[in-house]
């Protein structure tokens, strides 16, 4: 008998209400003398979660007993865990508490882990209880546990795959204390392709049986409302799916791992199993392809021939700056956006917890108020690119100048935004609006070639009233 039926099975009788009226007062004088104690009632949900049912496997590196202190029965020592994240004033969380069915990967790397982590964990990750930071080497970052994503790796290929020079020089940095920040670029992007597998692994190995795997990147945005909001539609999941934002190599679709990639638990049991062994036998896959995330969805699709859907607009690889807002991305949902900046982050952290509801979807044409706000719109900028992309020609015109430029934009009959260059090119944008950012003059001087953009505020405007979202729309995977 559930509950709810036996509260229905209850007959209003007097000894009943009684009783009732009874343990509700005890309850209440209870509660007054824990707070009275200050006995903390507060139970942490993931308090069950966080006892390790396997123990923890040992952090212990050699090289770096000193970096790392051995693994003890004490747990902020020990543990494979992360302390929970939520914050209480967090207005998001307010909203929506962590559903508990989502396990959250953080793919990161040595090198940028102090530049982009920090800001990740103080917004997106504000309201999440249980997460797990991958990187390409063992460490800790105050509570935080970081693991090296690349420990069972095949060691001949780390000894003797070029890309992995990184992979040991951080290594050497470590011990002879120097510090890493200053090896990244290149070579740690190259690194990172190789992750992609062991960090599927290792994640489904260590958090088994939940509903949804988001494995999500330090420079990946989340909006919070809309992730729960989309996985209450569609949890349980009956189906192994795979879901993210498409891309291709060599006319292969996979999911773009910046915009953030969605597994269902169901598929991750039959890709993986129970115990490791399905992303070493890969390991030599890595090199020839361009992107890990391009090895996932190959590897996804040769053992289970299951196919990528794709989420697009809402699993995003853009931010409010490069976005295109229009009749294409409008009404949707933004689930999640990539590269962005530390205060970038911010800024929309800002943006949703001013949200009069956020209980609410937050919408792209909501987002666009972040680029282009109501008050105060920007008209003109001086060294700015504003990514329009219709080039606009001028017949037998002696001297093309920015004016010339905005005038033209003007003058269509729909034109949301224009971009002059030095070298008298004009570009316009009839579809969409895009802020851009700045673009500085390229070379000295006179003769140095210069951008400007500028918007038609009043159709940006308009365009905005007349296409007012009376309902959201939620992406179907296509
Ligand atoms: C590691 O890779 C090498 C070269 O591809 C291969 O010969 C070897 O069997 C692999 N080792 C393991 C343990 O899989
Ligand atoms: C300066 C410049 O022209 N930048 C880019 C603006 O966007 C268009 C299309 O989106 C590109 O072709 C330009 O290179």
């Amino acid at each position: 008998m559930r509950l709810t039926d036996l509260w229905l099975n209850l007959k209003p009788r007097k000894t009943v209400w009684v009783a009732l009226a009874a343990i509700c007062l005890a309850c209440t004088l209870l509660l007054l003398f824990y707070e009275y104690e200050g006995i903390p009632l507060a139970i942490n949900r993931h308090s069950t979660h966080n006892q390790p049912t396997t123990p923890p496997p040992s952090i212990l590196d050699p090289e770096n007993s000193a970096a790392t202190p051995p693994a003890s029965n004490n747990d902020y020592q020990s543990n494979q865990y992360n302390p929970s994240n939520a914050v209480s004033g967090d207005r998001r969380c307010q909203a929506f508490s962590d559903p508990g069915n989502v396990v959250f990967v953080i793919k990161t790397g040595a090198t940028e882990v102090y530049e982009k982590l920090p800001t990740q964990l103080l917004t997106t990750l504000g309201c999440v209880q249980d997460f797990l930071l991958f990187s390409d080497l063992d460490e800790r970052i105050g509570p935080y546990r970081l693991r090296d994503t690349l420990a069972g790796f095949n060691e001949t290929l780390k000894e003797t795959l070029p890309d992995f020079e990184l992979y040991r020089m951080q290594h050497e940095f470590r011990r002879t204390g120097q510090d890493m920040a200053s090896l990244k670029g290149e070579k740690a992007w190259k690194l990172d392709k190789y992750k992609f597998l062991h960090l599927v692994e290792q994640a489904w190995l260590e958090r088994p049986g939940r509903d949804w795997y988001f494995f999500i990147e330090t420079d990946t945005y989340v909006v919070w409302t809309n992730l729960i909001l989309w996985l209450q539609r569609v949890s349980p999941p009956t189906n192994p799916l795979y879901l993210g934002s498409v891309a291709y190599f060599m006319n292969d679709p996979f999911a773009h791992g910046g915009s953030g990639i969605v597994i269902s638990g169901k598929l991750l049991e039959q890709f993986i199993g129970s115990e490791p062994g399905l992303a070493g036998r890969y390991d030599d896959a890595f090199e020839q392809n361009c992107c890990g995330d391009s090895v996932l969805a190959n590897t996804i699709r040769k053992e289970l021939d299951i196919q990528v859907q794709n989420m697009w607009p809402q699993i995003n690889g853009e931010k409010p700056t490069t976005l295109s807002f229009g009749p294409m991305q409008w009404c949707q949902p933004v689930v999640t956006m990539h590269h962005l900046h530390p205060r970038e982050r911010t800024a929309i952290f800002d943006f949703e917890q001013a949200r009069p509801d956020l209980t609410t979807p937050l919408t792209f044409a909501e987002l666009s108020q972040i680029p282009f706000p109501r008050t105060n719109p920007r008209e003109i900028e001086e060294d700015w690119d504003n990514l329009s992309n219709v080039r606009i020609a001028f017949a037998g015109q002696a001297e093309i100048t920015k004016d010339t430029c905005r005038d033209a934009c003007l003058g269509l009959e729909r034109c949301f935004q224009w971009r002059f260059n030095s070298d008298g090119e004009c570009d316009v944008s009839t579809e969409t609006f895009r802020l851009g950012g700045k673009k500085l003059p390229d070379g000295d001087g006179e003769n140095a070639k210069r951008w400007f953009s500028g918007w038609n505020v009043e159709l940006i405007e308009r365009w905005r009233a007349e296409n007012e979202c009376k309902e959201v729309e939620w992406v179907n995977p296509h």
